[in-house]
């Protein structure tokens, strides 16, 4: 047996709530019914294969500082190999059962697109019987079109026509790498797909080359099989200044304006949110309303920084905000709640990388429940289903269903001089979620 990549950890235990112990679940009971239905279910936790195997936590100022005894630093695909092998001992021992990656965290960027597709289906060969051995699932595959020097002014958006068919061919592969593990769905998150000025941007052509790109990705997905769910993942800058997919609401008119919205869903991103001027409840339950709620690449960010920090989710009343929205939108299907977060760069030895699954699990996992009791205390959405009342009225119910004219409002208005109108109640029902957390 290839040796452990984690001696002396894990499986992680299962602890009481108050166990003084840190390395445990106090909260994460996988089977355990939630409104009837397994927490393993509602949560479908992924660890990502960026920050998890991939982030050596350096930063502008500093380089690498984690620790990871079983990668030899180089390019060989024998270390992609014991990589993979590293990160299913990981996910394993921290009770993960779905990851996901971009085509160049696993296997390395070669000379031709030719030759890195090859070292590529040597990497997931590899992946598919750990997968296989494990039980292990994909949530979503997607393809780095960002890092490399060719995609300065953006892949599907570059101002080269030769870098937009790079972009496609890279996409192709990693589409057909998806499927062959079996994944449930596939990202397009916008990578350099904006402008950092609009005075050398033609950014009609841009957008319009961004939708051929996901038309493309369709048309293949149809020609070798692949029924998983597309996604587009809203960030409104980073690395760009203005990112064509800036938020929700930018996303779903993007797909309306372009005929793509049967095929995709969203992927939303606290942190993106965050940056967008946003809560993550509001992109959640702007998807929610539109149909489009696909995953979530759970982490959190520093309010006041302004920068794309990716840290764990370990608020439980962050959590039990998002869960309340995911639970209204009817749950997870094909998506999750995938770690797109790092440790902090002082965090840096492996056992930090359970500490940090293991909090943002927790912490997701007494969000549920505190969801769950605040659906069944009622309270809540009682008053908001009370507040729109008027609007179950005949009058409300002609306006709503088009019938009523702007005469017959009129004549209902003109003479009018009081109107019922009652409070928000905000403070009392802040205090009613507050203390069900
Ligand atoms: C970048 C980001 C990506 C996507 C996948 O901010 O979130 O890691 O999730 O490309
Ligand atoms: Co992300």
């Amino acid at each position: 047996m290839a040796q452990e990549a984690f001696p002396g950890i894990g499986p992680v235990p299962f602890v009481d709530s108050t166990s003084r112990e840190p390395l445990g679940f106090r909260h994460y009971r996988p089977d355990e019914l939630v409104e009837g239905r397994p927490m393993k279910d509602h949560l479908r936790f992924a660890s990502c294969y960026w920050h998890t195997m991939r982030n050596g936590l350096g930063d502008p100022f500093g380089g690498a500082v984690a620790q990871m005894p079983w990668d030899d630093g180089g390019d060989s695909v024998e270390n992609c190999l014991r990589r993979a092998d590293a990160f299913f001992e990981f996910l394993a021992k921290c009770r993960i059962d779905r990851w996901c990656f971009h085509d160049r965290d696993i296997a390395p960027e070669r000379a031709t697109l030719r030759e890195s597709n090859a070292d590529l289906d040597r990497v997931v060969a590899h992946c598919a019987a750990l997968q296989k051995a494990s039980g292990v699932k994909l949530l979503w595959g997607t393809a780095c079109l960002f890092a490399h020097g060719r995609y300065v002014s953006g892949a599907a958006t570059s101002p080269r026509v030769e870098v937009f068919a790079h972009a496609a061919a890279q996409v192709k592969k990693a589409l057909e790498v998806t499927h062959a593990l079996g994944g449930e769905g596939y990202v397009f998150w916008g990578g350099r797909e904006g402008y950092t000025s609009l005075i050398n941007t033609d950014m009609k052509r841009e957008r319009d080359h961004l939708a051929r790109l996901l038309h493309l990705a369709c048309d293949h997905a149809g020609a070798i099989g692949f029924k998983g769910q597309f996604y587009i993942e809203p960030k409104p800058r980073e690395p760009s200044v203005h990112q064509y997919d800036s938020d929700a609401a930018a996303c779903i008119a993007f797909l309306q304006e372009y005929g793509l919205k049967d095929r995709f869903k969203l992927n939303i991103e606290t942190n993106h949110a965050t940056l967008a001027g946003h809560t993550v409840e509001h992109e959640i339950a702007v998807c929610r309303i539109s149909g489009v709620l696909g995953s979530v690449d759970a982490n959190s960010g520093t309010d006041h920084c302004g920068w794309d920090t990716d840290e764990f989710p370990t608020d439980h009343r962050l959590c039990a905000k998002m869960m309340l929205e995911i639970m209204a939108a009817g749950g997870f299907t094909t998506g999750g709640l995938n770690f797109d977060a790092k440790r902090r760069r002082e965090s840096f030895e492996p056992i930090d990388l359970f500490h940090a699954h293991v909090a943002g699990m927790d912490a997701f996992a007494r969000g549920l429940k505190i969801a769950a009791a605040v659906r069944a205390d009622g309270r809540i959405a009682a008053f908001v289903k009370e507040r729109y009342a008027s609007w179950d009225s005949e009058l409300g119910r002609r306006i709503e269903s088009g019938r009523a004219t702007m005469g017959e409002l009129e004549s209902l208005a003109l003479d009018a001089k009081s109107w019922p109108v009652s409070s928000g109640r905000q403070e009392m029902l802040e205090h009613i979620l507050h203390g069900l957390m």
